[in-house]
């Protein structure tokens, strides 16, 4: 009984923060601009993470689905074709000069090229991806657990998230996409970073050369064009300093599913 309360609150925090988000996305301003929406969306969100944490333990999984579950389409969407031109001349040489940084509060900084990252050992999960803007679709990602890089560069103590810097500058603003995650999921064996999808080199349109798959969070938190991965104490001092850059504009920084 008390385990149905608890869901009940917490798809009704859910609900309501999808509800916030949409407006948002429509333009609705003024509403949530103001501080006690703010505040409440704030309050609402910690009440959503702490519920489900308390509701799924440290380590579940993701649902995997079968090949055959697999989505006949996967919808691109957000930036699909990055117009950046530092972005279009690493695309033209296959990605060969790309390199992924990872550095920030680690022990060793590295820079690792696709070819490191296909040496390293990976992991094949098949999952379906949840898009605040009401779509699902289910495909099968290959790529280096996350946990993979944090142990070769060594995670330094004072670090508590994962930023992802991505490629794209987003419409007008030249504020290029980013995100994070905190160690709870940067550490779980889904979490990868994704260089295929359904047996094949990631096309631009999910991320090329590589993207992040969170997956028990929602669609906006697995960043494409991931350049550089850096650890960090506190996320304030990335964009408008919510830790993402939807979260910048309303949506919650932990997207649970
Ligand atoms: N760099 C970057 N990452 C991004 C986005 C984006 O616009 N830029 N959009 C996000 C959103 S809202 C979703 S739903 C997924 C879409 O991934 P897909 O194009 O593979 O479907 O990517 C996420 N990661
Ligand atoms: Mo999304």
């Amino acid at each position: 009984m008390k385990i149905q309360v608890r869901l009940d609150r917490r798809q009704f925090a859910r609900r309501s923060l999808q509800l916030a988000a949409l407006c948002l996305l429509a333009g609705c301003n003024r509403l949530s601009r103001s501080p006690s929406v703010a505040a409440l969306l704030e309050s609402a969100e910690g009440l959503t993470r702490r519920v489900q944490r308390a509701l799924r333990p440290r380590r579940s999984m993701a649902r995997e689905f079968t090949e055959a579950d697999r989505s006949p389409v996967f919808p691109g969407n957000g930036t699909t074709s990055p117009e950046d031109a530092d972005y279009q001349a690493l695309a033209a040489s296959g990605f060969a000069a790309w390199r992924l940084e990872v550095d920030g509060l680690v022990e060793r900084p590295a820079r690792l090229s696709l070819g490191d990252l296909r040496r390293l050992p990976s992991r094949t999960q098949i999952t379906r991806h949840d898009c605040v803007e009401g779509w699902s679709a289910i495909a099968k990602w290959t790529g280096v657990p996350l946990r993979t890089i944090l142990d070769q560069v060594g995670v330094g103590p004072r670090a508590r998230y994962v930023v992802f810097h991505c490629a794209d500058s987003m419409d007008g603003t030249g504020d290029r996409y980013y995100e994070s995650i905190d160690f709870d999921d940067a550490l779980h064996p889904q979490t990868i970073l994704a260089y295929e999808i359904n047996d094949r080199p990631l096309p631009i349109e999910y991320g090329a050369p590589l993207r992040l798959r969170v997956e028990r969070q929602l669609g906006y938190k697995m960043a494409k064009y991931v350049m550089r991965v850096e650890l960090v104490e506190t996320f304030a001092a990335f964009g408008r300093g919510k830790g993402g850059y939807w979260e910048d504009r309303g949506y919650e920084w932990y997207a649970g599913i």
